[in-house]
């Protein structure tokens, strides 16, 4: 219904008589388990660690469930060491970081540091409570308090004041600030009281909502419809190491191939095979470079997944035989739904194998997507997941290299969007309605993806990109933002979507450049082209019925500059790869929001149209049409500007110049940052020399750098199989000490040289020594100093 007669219909269904927990009656400890019971309720709380705190709660004298949803993977965490004090009012817990307070005549939790001061605390009037099938927590809002994460959502960076509803839901419409669920669950909320900030993990796969103070300014409070209240409070020394906290807990992304973080160039759909093979050669012919061609559903026969339509890719093994030797990777698109047709071994497969989701009363779910009628498989079953990954082969065998996962919200084309919440998924034995599983539907497609592939090639990491996911996504796949439209107000938006993505443990995500529907146009394109070389995953998609939107599309003034960014993308490779590195290791984010780095800097807090890579670029993107300036705001030291190399102080707001061909990019003085060459594919040629550019600037004494390599494409990294080289200075008194160390040196490295630019060097040097040895092969220009060094040479002085 699109009339207004919606208006009436929606309620804010505030005021169900809930159940409360209130008074304590008694607890005991269980390990790391400590058992509340209390009137209306019981609670367990599980340390995990002596940040981690689990909140479970039961309805009246029921069993606390502890099971988890497949968000989770650290099943093995547990902190015993925690000591509890039984005082008059309170009980009083306490960990190596944290000590927790338990009021005992109403029940409410409160979150301290070991100096006393309080992080959070419940709501004090009411902090727990059920109905029905309902379970609710209430939790006191700070009078300051911030709020980010949760994932794929729309509106600015900070979520105050907003409600969200988590509901994978394919959204075609318009994605206006309103427009809420998207195709993408995750329940976690970082609360930020400067100084005081934590993380709420709500791990429950219903469907949730989170208000945060929309209707109140004492407290906020989130929900499910069904299943239990289970979350983790977790703690932390500031956002990053709560990040870390939270992807401890439900994973990170592992490496992706290298060539994944390269251009990728899609349209719904390139066919037939003449017109991929065009593409392709328009690319390189006209010199911009692209990695991945993406074919959109009608390389399928008439829909139907894991075939190939043989009138239009007679012979795929031969096509993308071909585009490999020119350097190109082709990623498949796979929808969920199997065609209902006797004839197509898939659909007799899975009804032979019992793999499709059914009700209870076995009869089978038949959903309308593009093939017609459709059967849904159930990845909640461990052996159709198996069933579903082993039929991959199909297309790897013909060379295909990645798998793009769409509709797996599951997206059915009736009133509800998606799949009857009647229907009971298997999930090997507990069984569960769809309301239960809904949300983990994409999830469980990626792992059944990821793991297929990784199974047919153990030596290549998969490439799998998808649509919806609950938390836990990030250890399977990208994520691209789905059906955004070549609005400007979807470029500015696409910034807090994925910074906010960004913070809620999934790093490899992006928004479909140039827009998918509607249509594009020059200028949009080229800002958009701009914004998305530093986006994590770059790639440009368009929808069926609207104008060719590829980099030329719209002329050459247009293209000149799409090329240049396209360019400049593969030029910042390296350190891009080495971010994903990190966000292995440790969950932070590729594209950062700015509070992330200046937590103490209030200008940074809902920041929402510039970002960061890694800790020392500023991107600030243009998003409205006919600007040539943009404000940027500068965070506190001293900014390069990329382009020019002028110097700016921070703390303030500056007026950018922004011309069409310039997007503000920002260096934070004293950082180091390598170079690639720029080529048409990752890797089509070997790097002859790195390219260190460092940044010196007399306000900052040293810096480091860690720049991690290895081949790219295997799983060899995780046996060590890597480089790690760290650059460092000392800059004083007009002297300069640069350092090499080798830290690790398992992997061949390419190049033989380093090209080393130290910019801003103030005076032109007397001595340049290297390793102990003087040298007089070094150029000076205009403050800058150019030398050519061996890859074994570990110190250069300048004096
Ligand atoms: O109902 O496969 O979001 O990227 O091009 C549309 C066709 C189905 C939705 C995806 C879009 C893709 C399109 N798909």
């Amino acid at each position: 219904m699109n009339s207004s007669e919606i208006i009436d219909r929606e309620s804010f269904d505030q005021n169900n008589n809930y159940f409360i927990l209130s008074e304590y009656l008694g607890h005991h400890k269980e390990e790391n388990k400590l058992v509340l019971r209390l009137v209306e309720g019981r609670i367990i709380l599980e340390f995990l660690s002596s940040d981690i705190v689990r909140v479970v709660m039961s309805k009246r004298d029921n069993q606390v469930d502890l099971s988890s949803t497949p968000a989770i993977i650290k099943h093995d965490l547990s902190y015993n060491n925690f000591t509890i004090e039984d005082k008059a009012e309170k009980l009083e817990l306490r960990t190596d970081s944290l000590k927790i307070l338990i009021n005992k005549t109403k029940f409410f939790l409160s979150f301290y540091d070991l100096e006393g001061n309080l992080i959070h605390q419940d709501y004090s009037d009411h902090s727990l409570g059920w109905s029905g099938d309902e379970v609710r927590a209430w939790k006191e809002l700070g009078a300051k308090e911030r709020f980010y994460g949760l994932g794929e959502k729309t509106g600015y960076l900070d979520k105050r004041g907003r409600k969200y509803t988590m509901w994978n839901t394919d959204t075609f419409n318009p994605h206006v600030p309103s427009t809420d669920p998207l195709y993408q669950s995750i329940p976690f909320l970082i609360g930020f009281n400067q100084g005081r900030n934590y993380g709420i993990y709500f791990d429950n796969s219903y469907k949730t909502h989170f208000d945060l103070g929309l209707n109140s300014e004492k407290y906020y409070s989130f929900w499910s419809e069904g299943g239990k209240l289970d979350y983790y409070f977790i703690n932390g020394t500031g956002i990053k190491d709560i990040i870390k906290n939270y992807t401890d807990l439900t994973g990170r992304m592992p490496l992706p191939p290298k060539w994944s973080l390269g251009y990728h160039q899609s349209r719904y759909s390139y066919h037939p095979e003449e017109e991929v093979k065009e593409i392709a050669k328009q690319f390189r012919k006209k010199d911009i470079p692209c990695d991945v061609i993406h074919l959109d559903i009608h390389y399928m026969d008439k829909y139907k997944v894991f075939t190939w339509d043989e009138q239009k890719f007679p012979q795929p093994k031969q096509m993308l035989n071909d585009l490999a030797e020119d350097g190109f990777k082709v990623v498949t698109i796979i929808d969920p739904g199997v065609k209902k047709d006797p004839r197509y071994d898939l659909y007799q497969e899975g009804i032979k194998g019992d793999y499709f989701c059914k009700y209870l009363d076995g009869e089978y779910y038949i959903g309308k997507v593009w093939p017609g009628e459709c059967l849904l498989p159930d990845f909640t079953k461990a052996e159709v997941r198996r069933w579903w990954g082993d039929k991959h082969q199909l297309l790897l065998d013909k060379g295909v290299k990645g798998i793009w996962n769409d509709m797996n919200e599951p997206a059915i084309f009736n009133d509800s969007s998606t799949m009857d919440i009647e229907v009971v998924h298997d999930n090997d034995g507990d069984l569960g309605t769809h309301r239960r599983f809904h949300n983990l539907y994409g999830l469980l497609e990626g792992q059944a993806t990821y793991e297929g592939l990784k199974r047919y090639n153990p030596n290549e990491r998969p490439f799998v990109l998808t649509r919806a996911g609950f938390s836990g996504i990030q250890r399977y796949s990208a994520v691209w933002t789905g059906d955004n439209r070549s609005f400007w107000i979807h470029l500015e938006m696409a910034i807090p979507m994925l910074m906010n993505m960004g913070l809620s443990g999934i790093s490899f995500c992006g928004t479909d450049v140039g827009g998918f529907s509607d249509n594009s146009d020059g200028e949009l394109l080229t800002r958009w082209t701009q914004l998305g070389m530093f986006m994590p995953f770059f790639r440009n998609h368009c929808a069926i019925n609207n104008i060719n939107q590829e980099p030329w599309a719209f002329g050459e003034d247009y293209e000149k500059v799409i090329r240049k960014y396209i360019k400049l993308r593969y030029r910042f490779l390296l350190h891009l790869y080495n971010l994903f590195y990190e966000s292995y290791q440790s969950g932070l984010p590729v594209m950062r929001p700015l509070i992330l780095e200046y937590p103490d800097d209030e200008q940074t807090y809902n920041l929402s149209d510039q970002f960061m890579v890694g800790d020392s670029i500023l991107v600030a993107p243009v998003y409205q049409p006919d600007r040539s300036e943009r404000m940027v705001y500068l965070p506190e030291g001293e900014w390069y500007d990329f382009w020019t190399g002028n110097s700016y102080d921070g703390g303030k707001n500056i007026i950018a110049k922004a011309p069409l061909e310039t997007m503000p990019i920002f260096i934070k003085a004293g950082s180091i940052l390598p170079l690639a060459p720029s080529m048409n594919y990752v890797d089509e040629e070997q790097i002859e020399e790195l390219e260190l550019n460092i940044y010196l600037s007399t306000d900052v004494r040293e810096d480091n750098y860690r720049l991690y390599e290895d081949d790219g494409i295997s799983f060899a990294y995780q046996q060590g199989k890597y480089n790690v080289r760290d650059f460092s200075y000392l800059y004083e008194g007009g002297k300069l000490e640069f350092r090499i160390y080798n830290l690790i040196d398992n992997h061949q490295l390419d190049y033989n040289n380093y090209l080393i630019k130290f910019k801003n060097l103030a005076l032109e040097p007397n001595v340049v020594m290297i390793d102990g040895i003087k040298s007089d092969d070094w150029e000076y220009n205009n403050c800058d100093l150019k030398i050519s060094v061996g890859v074994n040479v570990s110190k250069i002085e300048i004096r």
